[in-house]
């Protein structure tokens, strides 16, 4: 992923203040222009850079907003198709974009792609569980001004609306265009060669964002088309199994200590942390965390909370197994985690990030969260399942 943003650091478009009739279509157009200029001006400022990397954030954009759609309980299926032309179609089953009259006299979908400021509202309205990354809901209006061109289908009341935009510009309002039964968004893209530095997209590294999204989001199914080739290839992404999965995965060349994945999920008052973890016989600790589905690569509060725990859960347990009767000391969390690996995903509404790469996650409420439960849920696991915690532990404590 490119570089996380904060809202402060994208410039405002400025607020629509009357309401406007059609004949004042275009005139009203400038005020939102001057907004999107912004992005065209200084767009590493709002996707990080204009190489492939800022590239491949466009899709992971728009991709976002299916995903909050899905996390709500709305959309089971995100497409994501690569044409030939290297422009891009992500579509969605979910509610589609409401598409009534703004305020302003303009159409939400209009909104949500031309207003930088603009997609936080309906999500607060929606009342959703919006977690996933992203721009704070700027992400269409950001990659609809790094567009050459952007057309949007929306199919929602049994209709079907669609509109076109040109470096984010609308060429016409939001227009109904016919009769559905089906319900969704479509989205297709083409980023702007005087923007990018490349406009080719790479099929892996869009494929390995989409397989962490549906191994971090179980139960979607998330299919990446690439039709740029004979065959056409489709790579269907899709894990009922979610972070387990996830394990297994990145497991799958080691030799394991116990056969199941030990997996924990705890969920209050809007935060959310499911871990899953499984020694395997080397010596390497491969902690990987995830915030709002966003890589934490400098860890955070999640991660020290769970390291604290586990490193309280299994001294105890050694202790008063027993097993640990001819140490002296207590065992440091180092020594505890090698050969674990462990994926850790916190759902936080209003996440703080910080370091140096502002990947690493601040909330300290997150900290003590994350610490009780761990505890908690683990003390109760390693005593309902000893096989797993005398495996793992004799491994930890050298004895295999
Ligand atoms: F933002 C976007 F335009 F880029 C985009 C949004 C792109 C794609 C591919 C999908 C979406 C999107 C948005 N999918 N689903 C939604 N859902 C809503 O915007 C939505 C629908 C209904 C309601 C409601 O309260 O009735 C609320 C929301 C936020």
């Amino acid at each position: 992923m490119g570089k996380l943003l904060k809202k402060k650091d994208c410039k405002m478009t400025e607020e629509i203040t009357a309401p406007i009739t059609s004949s004042e279509y275009s005139a009203d157009q400038i005020k939102i222009l001057e907004g999107l200029e912004a992005v065209r001006k200084r767009p590493g400022m709002y996707i990080g850079d204009t190489g492939a990397r800022g590239l491949h954030h466009c899709v992971y954009e728009i991709v976002d907003n299916s995903i909050d759609e899905a996390l709500a309980g709305h959309a089971k299926k995100i497409g994501v198709v690569i044409h030939a032309d290297n422009s891009v179609t992500v579509e969605d089953d979910g509610r589609g974009i409401p598409c009534e009259m703004h305020s302003s006299g303009i159409s939400a979908v209009e909104v949500v792609f031309t207003k930088l400021h603009a997609g936080g509202k309906f999500n607060e309205e929606g009342g959703a569980y919006k977690v996933s990354g992203g721009l704070h809901g700027v992400g269409a209006a950001v990659v609809n001004a790094l567009s050459e061109l952007l057309q949007v289908e929306v199919r929602r009341n049994g209709k079907v609306y669609k509109q076109f935009f040109k470096r984010g510009d609308p060429v016409a309002p939001l227009k109904e265009v016919g009769v559905t039964d089906k319900r969704g968004t479509m989205v297709t893209f083409k980023p702007d060669p005087e923007i990018f530095e490349t406009i080719e997209y790479s099929a892996d590294v869009l494929a390995n964002r989409l397989r962490e999204l549906a191994f971090l989001n179980s139960g979607i199914h998330i299919i990446l088309t690439d039709e740029r080739q004979e065959p056409v290839k489709t790579q269907d992404f899709f894990f009922e199994g979610g972070l387990v999965q996830f394990v297994e995965y990145l497991n799958k060349s080691k030799e394991k200590i116990h056969d199941k994945v030990i997996y924990l999920k705890y969920e209050k008052d809007f935060l959310a942390v499911e871990i899953a973890m499984q020694w395997n016989n080397s010596y390497t600790e491969t902690v990987t965390s995830y915030v709002n589905n966003i890589n934490t690569i400098e860890g955070g509060t999640h991660v020290s909370g769970f390291k604290t725990a586990l490193t309280r859960v299994v001294n105890k347990y050694i202790t008063e197994s027993g097993m640990g009767k001819t140490m002296k000391e207590t065992l440091s969390g180092d020594d505890i985690r090698e050969g674990l690996g462990c994926v850790i995903s916190a759902k936080v509404p209003e996440p703080q990030f910080e370091g140096q790469t502002k990947t690493k996650l601040g909330n300290s409420e997150v900290e003590g969260f994350v610490n009780t439960m761990c505890y908690e849920r683990l003390t109760a696991y390693f005593e309902q399942n000893p096989a797993v915690a005398k495996k793992s532990f004799k491994k930890v404590l050298m004895l295999l």
